[in-house]
């Protein structure tokens, strides 16, 4: 399935979020999300101005803002449209789903109003993504399940991941994919499932192209890696482009063109 077109893809799926994004995808020709990790509202908004045009998607973890303020949220959706990508709230849910619900529609973030898609570990089992749906599903939200992490060490592997993706194929209306390392199309199935035409978006962070890994155990691997060796589908960079000189909006702009560039030759020649 992975070997069609994002646009293509995006007249199979259901989840009006993962249509918004393969057509993004295939309109802008871009499978890179860049994740803004920084903690002034000033900083992450001028990133995400200038990173805009590159991407199909920006990621947020927003509760990282020592400044937040609601307001911010308006300025996001305006450069959403003004640039023309998705949102997507790295928040991680982990919770039993009474919690997640509260956690998704309310508090000082109300993630649910402004972002496309957002994530949760499949740790508690199927109840988080009952919790999350019950906010999430009504107002055309997606979820992706973390069913492999990109740290050293990580626990999400093996029959976990594969109860991942069950979790997900029983969900198929709100769970659009994962995050994860590698295509998760079929895994875990039992033998008389059919699974042929199952097309799960995988989304992969731990990805950078000028070092392998940093202090604190993530580890990177290249857009080749990613996308055609592995066949996931969109690229998560964080300081892979915006690095460690915030104000440099030249050298980030600079880096995000070259990841777009590297992803979408990656996902060409995955086509072929
Ligand atoms: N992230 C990972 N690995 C995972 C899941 N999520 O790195 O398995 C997130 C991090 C960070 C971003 O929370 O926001 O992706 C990666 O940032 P980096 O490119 O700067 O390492």
């Amino acid at each position: 399935a992975h070997l069609k077109s994002y646009g293509q893809r995006a007249l199979k799926q259901t989840n009006p979020a993962a249509i918004l994004l393969l057509e993004t995808m295939e309109r802008k020709k871009t499978n890179l999300a860049v994740s803004v990790d920084v903690t002034t509202s000033a900083d992450f908004l001028t990133i995400v101005d200038a990173v805009g045009p590159f991407v199909c998607l920006i990621k947020t973890h927003i509760d990282i803002l020592e400044d937040f303020e609601y307001s911010l949220i308006e300025r996001l959706e305006n450069l959403s449209l003004k640039h023309d990508f998705l949102i997507f709230e790295d928040r991680k849910f982990a919770d039993i789903g009474n919690t997640v619900a509260h956690q998704y529609s309310s508090g000082v973030y109300k993630i649910a109003r402004w972002s496309h898609l957002t994530n949760a570990h499949p740790v508690p089992g199927p109840s988080i993504i009952k919790g999350l749906a019950s906010v999430g599903l009504p107002v055309g939200r997606g979820l992706l399940l973390l069913a492999e992490m990109s740290t050293k060490g990580s626990l999400a592997t093996g029959t976990y991941t594969e109860d991942a993706v069950r979790m997900a194929r029983l969900n198929r209306d709100f769970v659009v994919g994962f995050i994860a390392q590698h295509r998760m199309d079929g895994i875990g199935a039992a033998p008389d499932e059919d699974v042929t035409d199952e097309d799960f978006l995988v989304l992969t962070p731990g990805v950078g192209l000028d070092s392998k890994g940093d202090a604190m155990g993530q580890q990177y691997r290249t857009p080749e890696e990613v996308i055609l060796d592995s066949g996931c589908d969109v690229i998560i960079v964080g300081r892979g482009v915006y690095g460690t000189d915030l104000k440099a909006t030249a050298a980030i702009v600079a880096r995000a063109e070259r990841y777009m560039a590297e992803g979408w030759a990656a996902y060409l020649r995955r086509l072929v």
